[in-house]
């Protein structure tokens, strides 16, 4: 069996990081091994939350199991808490790289031109840094933007502007960058993601309708089912085609439950999808 380790924080409530990341991988039939970063009593968007800082944990996880020889076939990233675990986490990276295993980073940090709670643009410059050592990374274009210091455009954009950021993306070193949550003009009633491979110079988007709500926690449904899909197949296209169809469904389930939470996307009931 294929094991992929992701790190990211605990919400305990919230449907986001690991406690999305955990369901959806295993859902592949990818055992999950996890480095928790923090543990909160909910995500940041709620009002009142705790933070348990777990830094100092990453280190002698990672030592310990290095005594074990433990390799992973993946090492995905999303949410971290401060610029010292950035440099942890990318000392982690020279440990357990190998030639046949890839690094998703989700370098979380903001939406809709702003960044969460917490991160300022010192924490984007240092996560564009572990970019450098990812095999693909999947900002959304406010991430983009502030890793790459150019103004975040909401709106009205064209094809040419999304190929350039993927570009440059992809000069801080990464080999594929994927762009998420695009909408460009004449597409206004789509939402898509675009990638661009720096190695054979292709490009791929891939779009569906786009829905009358949005919701939080659906970056980390995105980013784990398209680690759970390139770690059972490396078809990058296909993997984040299938990424993005379990995004919305689980994004319509959501809708079709009129009990739904605020916090978070009811991708539970979309995961008989990826079982099929
Ligand atoms: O969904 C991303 C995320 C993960 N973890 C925490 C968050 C957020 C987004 O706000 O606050 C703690």
């Amino acid at each position: 069996m294929k094991r992929a380790l992701t790190i990211q924080d605990i919400s305990c409530v919230g449907k986001c990081s690991l406690t999305v990341a955990l369901p959806i991988i295993s859902a592949f039939g990818v055992e999950t091994s996890v480095i928790p970063t923090a543990v909160l009593s909910t995500h940041t968007a709620f009002k009142n939350f705790t933070f348990c800082d777990l830094t100092d944990e990453i280190e002698k996880i990672s030592n310990a199991w290095q005594k074990e020889n433990i390799s992973f076939d993946a090492i995905y990233t999303g949410y971290l808490g401060s610029s010292k675990q950035i440099s942890i986490i990318s000392e982690l990276f020279k440990t357990f790289k190998t030639k046949d295993n890839f690094i998703l980073v989700d370098p979380v940090m903001g939406d809709n031109g702003k960044l969460y709670s917490g991160f300022d643009q010192t924490f984007a410059d240092e996560m564009a840094l572990l970019c450098k050592n990812a095999d693909v990374i999947v900002p959304n274009l406010t991430e983009a933007s502030f890793m790459l210091h150019t103004p975040y455009i909401a709106s009205g954009y064209d094809e040419e502007y999304i190929k350039d950021l993927l570009k440059k993306l992809c000069a801080l070193g990464v080999k594929t960058a994927v762009l998420t949550g695009v909408s460009p003009k004449g597409k206004e009633n789509l939402l898509g993601v675009y990638a661009f491979n720096s190695e054979t110079g292709e490009y791929f988007s891939y779009y569906r309708e786009k829905l009358p709500e949005s919701f939080h926690g659906t970056g980390d449904v995105f980013a784990s089912s398209l680690c759970g899909a390139l770690t059972t197949s490396n078809d990058l296209y296909g993997a984040l085609k299938t990424a993005v169809d379990f995004t919305v469904l689980s994004i319509q389930k959501t809708v079709e439950n009129k009990n739904h939470n605020w916090y978070g996307v009811d991708f539970e009931s979309a995961l008989p999808y990826l079982l099929k």
